[in-house]
């Protein structure tokens, strides 16, 4: 029994898991163990021998037991140590930064839009990108043949579904949904498509925000007055706007709104291209053609309708010179736009 005690001992010296040592334990104690083995000894004893035998094996087993016991609270100490060691927090070291991300900057230019129309009482509209050929363009005075679709031409999935060129259908399913009775009085931002090759100004992607105003006695008037409080809050109380005559098949008469530089302050500079005037969105008074195809009696009903390309605003604003910066979501470019703690820019150029 020594011989079995002292080779136990030999191999629990060179224990050094918790796992071998479970193993040790099976290979003595269990059910086909060494110390089992000898208690099926005990049949070939005669009566006389075996309670000392039968003591001395158990003694063997107490031995043993206590012995796996001991180391094994012993590696499990170790175990603990090593982890507690591993896992000790240095409560002195910083902690990890979170990333504090931020709007991307056509988001912020559109949040600011959108508040100062919800000012005036308009609502948000959005609506699908995926659009019918009828609501994109019919609805909008531009017949299948009509040219300026080329100005406009887009991603078709079939002869009558495309992506949307602008965000105008949103309007024009609204001013249905209507049933001819007004007011309508809503601003409908959202990406938009054109089958254009991408450069420093044209993405096939783009953002848009449009607004519409459709009720009785709407005049041209509401309009300038509606884009001068617009361009004065977007881009500061000393501007300056132009209304410009220009032509677009939803509205007549249609206009292009300039805005005087707010980098020259209209002496003339790169920004505006020496003129001092800055074009920054279309606009005019709803074409009677679109108000009648909507259901509404264009004797009775008027309205002005206008469309802005947020990104272009946002170029402006942040001095980007390329449009595809703001879709190739380089962190470099955009972590610039990481609101500071008050909520400003880092650096507020404009
Ligand atoms: C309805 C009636 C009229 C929306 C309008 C513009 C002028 C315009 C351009 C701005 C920048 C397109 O992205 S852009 O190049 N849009 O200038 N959009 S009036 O007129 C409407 C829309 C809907 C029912």
């Amino acid at each position: 029994m020594t011989t079995i005690y002292d080779e136990f001992k030999e191999k629990l010296s060179n224990i050094t898991s918790r796992q071998a040592l479970a193993d040790l334990k099976v290979q003595y104690l269990g059910k086909k163990g060494q110390v089992t083995g000898l208690m099926k000894e005990m049949k070939n004893l005669s009566n006389e021998e075996k309670p000392a035998y039968g003591q001395k094996v158990n003694e063997l087993r107490q031995n043993i037991t206590s012995d796996i016991d001991r180391i094994d609270e012993e590696l499990h100490k170790e175990e603990l140590d090593k982890i507690l060691s591993e896992e000790t927090i240095d409560v002195t070291l910083p902690g990890r930064a979170k990333e504090i991300g931020g709007p991307h900057p056509i988001t912020r230019i559109i949040d600011d839009i959108e508040d100062f129309f919800i000012g005036l009482g308009y609502e948000i509209k959005e609506g699908f990108e995926v659009e019918q050929d009828y609501y994109n363009f019919e609805a909008l005075n531009l017949p299948k043949s009509h040219p300026a679709r080329d100005m406009q031409d887009t991603f078709y999935i079939s002869e009558e579904i495309l992506l949307r060129t602008h965000t105008s259908p949103v309007q024009a399913r609204t001013l249905e949904e209507k049933k001819g009775v007004g007011p309508v009085k809503i601003i409908c931002p959202g990406k938009v498509y054109r089958r254009d090759s991408d450069d420093a100004t044209h993405s096939h992607q783009f953002t848009q925000i449009e607004g519409l105003v459709v009720d009785k006695n709407i005049h041209l008037s509401d309009l300038k007055g509606t884009l001068e409080l617009f361009a004065k809050k977007m881009f500061g109380n000393e501007r300056q706007v132009r209304l410009r005559p220009s032509y677009f098949p939803f509205t007549e008469p249609s206009v292009e709104v300039d805005i005087s530089c707010f980098k020259c302050k209209g002496a003339g500079c790169n920004v505006c291209k020496q003129s001092g005037w800055i074009e920054i969105l279309g606009a005019g008074m709803v074409h009677p053609n679109v108000l009648e195809m909507a259901g509404f009696d264009s004797t009775e009903y008027s309205g002005f309708a206008f469309g802005m390309g947020p990104d272009r605003v946002a170029m402006l604003k942040y001095g980007i010179e390329d449009i595809r910066h703001l879709y190739t979501n380089d962190l470099r470019f955009i972590d610039q736009f990481i609101p500071t703690e008050d909520g400003g820019l880092e650096d507020e150029s404009i």
